[in-house]
């Protein structure tokens, strides 16, 4: 059900059938909705995602991604596993990457809504978003171990980033299933919504990312990971060429000029987004 306010997509976004997409302004929801298989991740639906996210309208500004029903993704669809060979198991995994960097690296950030399983590829998937805002219902799986194979999806690459190899290593080798209060613990999760919260919550945080200077946004999305992979002496210089020309926006300049002239609002403590969860520090 789109929220609210919002519009169905039509056209390429609206024919997507597993996927339910609307919008309202320059928040566009889209939702997984493949209820029946818990949002299992089939060929059909990887390539709708990745057609979805590289096929966003011009006013869009923030996505918000969940899945239907009880469930945010059960990962991997295992029923097309079986019967792929060597070269096809590379090229599938290579396809959910290409479809997980327009997430990561796409025009605009992401904000996950998580609920119930959060497993294997849904994991990934969640891992490869700006935010993540969890339901107490919601859990962490990789049971990729235990199914005998090994994470695809961008796994390896994103979830020690966000929880570290060895919480990761602990998930995959014993099948330790982490809850919603866990997964905040450890970084997963920025935002523990209360219960059947954390979509309103998503919204109101993608509508706060919605009123961000796109290039700010471009720079968190783009440069800060890149910059936490370099060694400090060159991130330090991309920092410094990545400032330079975000400050040189004429959005930054008259954001500037507004607070210096009074008309911008003051940090305060009452700007935290902390309403009805509890967030991290
Ligand atoms: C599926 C899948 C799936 C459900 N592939 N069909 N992921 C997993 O190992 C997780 C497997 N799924 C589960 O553990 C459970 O389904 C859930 C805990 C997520 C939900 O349980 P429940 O009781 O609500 O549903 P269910 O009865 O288990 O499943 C409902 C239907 O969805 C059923 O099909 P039906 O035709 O019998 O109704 C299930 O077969 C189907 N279903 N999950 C296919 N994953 C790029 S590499 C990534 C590697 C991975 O992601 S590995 C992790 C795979």
């Amino acid at each position: 059900m789109p929220l609210s306010n919002f519009v169905p997509a039509t056209g390429l976004l609206g024919s997507l059938d597993l996927l339910q997409i609307s919008q309202d302004g320059p928040v566009l929801h889209l939702q997984l909705n493949r209820p029946a298989k818990r949002n299992a991740i089939s060929d059909s639906l990887i390539a709708q995602i990745h057609t979805a996210f590289i096929n966003l309208p011009d006013d869009v500004r923030v996505v918000l991604l969940s899945g239907a029903g009880e469930h945010f993704c059960a990962g991997l669809d295992l029923s097309e596993l079986v019967d792929r060979d060597t070269l096809g198991a590379v090229l599938h995994s290579r396809g959910w990457h290409t479809a997980f960097d327009a997430i990561q690296f796409g025009r605009v950030p992401v904000v996950a809504v998580l609920q119930g399983a959060v497993v294997g590829g849904g994991l990934e998937i969640a891992a490869s978003c700006h935010i993540r805002v969890a339901e107490p219902s919601a859990y962490f799986g990789l049971p990729e171990g235990q199914r005998g194979i090994f994470v695809g999806g961008g796994g390896s690459v994103r979830i020690p980033r966000l929880m570290g190899t060895a919480r990761m290593t602990d998930m995959m080798l014993t099948g330790r299933v982490f809850d919603a209060v866990d997964g905040e613990r450890f970084g997963v999760v920025q935002y523990l919504a209360e219960p059947g919260q954390a979509l309103a919550k998503g919204l109101e945080l993608a509508r706060k990312i919605a009123g961000n200077a796109p290039m700010t946004a471009f720079a968190v999305m783009h440069a800060l990971p890149r910059i936490a992979d370099q060694s400090p002496t060159e991130g330090l210089f991309t920092e410094s060429l990545m400032s330079a020309v975000a400050a040189n926006t004429p959005e930054a300049k008259s954001r500037l000029r507004a607070f210096l002239e009074g008309r911008a609002p003051k940090v305060t403590k009452t700007s935290e987004t902390t309403s009805t969860t509890r967030s991290n520090p």
